[in-house]
């Protein structure tokens, strides 16, 4: 058994990865374990105290904020204004960006992009839920940051990480030198070391779509899931088809098992349901340092416009193999018509 090695050390030993860096990034992350911890405590015992259902308000997407939605979104917000690395908060949360301009926090070099509780729908069926967030260094030299210093594309990202309120709590992240996994050991109140260098399969057997809106599926969305549900041995398929509703829990079986997840366009989003800066561009950024592929079907996400801070995307992202072979059916269907 390897000695532990808690979230704190990992991010101090890999600092050294990078000789110019002066802490902050450092910093930037350990704050957002912090919150993440706390976080945590509350998820776990949702059901005991008043913080299960719904707070009777609604986000900026029109949808009904749960309890849990508002606490975490003010422990992450807490959490960077009080670390002082942070100048901005984009969260899925609040209609317009967060300026964390405390005296400290105005000359701060970093941006977070978060959505601090996805899959919230799931928290009163004790379903996994999970915290996604997105770090780019401030592009503007003078003044305060805007707006136009969070709507960056997802190349720029210099960190990207989830924490998954699962059947144990676990911290993913990438700096851009790969993923590694740590899992909350509530003995000591530690995140610990438990994946290092995490790599995707490069293909799998599960694919993960909400089939209850086949009818309004693009063509070759219905391509590939017929072809997922074709015999053949030679392939391992029929594939197994696998579903939670919560991004980040379809997503993490993706990065340990093999799969892909597709959340396409249909007649209800015809822009896609998921969100480019703080769901989509984060995972993709993870996905790809773990040696996978994320598109909207055509397109590499990462490299996508970003033009405002709710925009939407289809997304499909996973194994490499698959999405690639997903792609296939879309650009036949784009041929066909
Ligand atoms: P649907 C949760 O609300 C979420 O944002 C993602 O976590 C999840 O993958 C998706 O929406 C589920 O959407 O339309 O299948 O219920």
């Amino acid at each position: 058994m390897p000695p532990l090695k808690t979230l704190g050390q990992f991010i101090i030993e890999k600092q050294s990865d990078h000789p110019y860096a002066k802490g902050e990034l450092s910093r930037l992350l350990r704050d957002i374990g912090i919150a993440a911890k706390i976080v945590n405590r509350e998820v776990n015992k949702a059901g005991l105290v008043d913080m299960l259902g719904q707070a009777g308000s609604t986000n900026i997407q029109g949808e009904s904020q749960q309890k849990l939605d508002i606490y975490a979104n003010e422990q992450f917000i807490a959490a960077l204004k009080s670390g002082g690395e942070c100048c901005i908060v984009a969260s899925e949360e609040n209609e317009e960006i967060v300026m964390l301009d405390t005296d400290v926090s105005l000359d701060a070099k970093y941006i977070v992009a978060i959505d601090p509780l996805d899959g919230s729908s799931n928290i009163d069926v004790n379903v996994s839920v999970g915290t996604i967030f997105s770090i780019y260094r401030r592009q503007s030299t003078v003044g305060r940051a805007t707006l136009d210093d969070v709507l960056q594309k997802g190349l720029n990202q210099v960190a990207a990480g989830y924490i998954i309120y699962g059947t144990s709590t676990m911290l993913v992240y990438t700096t851009g030198r790969g993923v590694n996994g740590f899992t909350l050991d509530p003995s000591i109140g530690e995140f610990c070391l438990s994946h290092p260098n995490m790599q995707i399969p490069k293909t799998g057997f599960v694919y993960s779509i909400n089939e209850g809106y086949y009818v309004h599926f693009p063509q070759g969305v219905k391509s590939y899931i017929k072809y997922c549900q074709v015999e053949d041995d030679a392939t391992h398929r029929p594939y197994s088809s696998r579903y939670v509703g919560s991004m980040i829990a379809d997503l993490h079986r993706s990065m340990i098992k093999g799969g892909i997840f597709i959340y396409p366009v249909t007649a209800a989003t015809p822009g896609g349901k998921l969100r480019l800066v703080y769901e989509c561009n984060p995972m993709s950024f993870i996905i790809e340092q773990a040696g996978g592929r994320a598109t909207n079907g055509k397109t590499r996400i990462l490299e996508l416009e970003v033009n405002s801070l709710h925009q939407r995307t289809p997304i499909f992202i996973g194994s490499e193999q698959m999405v690639l072979k997903a792609e296939e059916f879309m650009a036949e269907s784009d041929e066909d018509q």
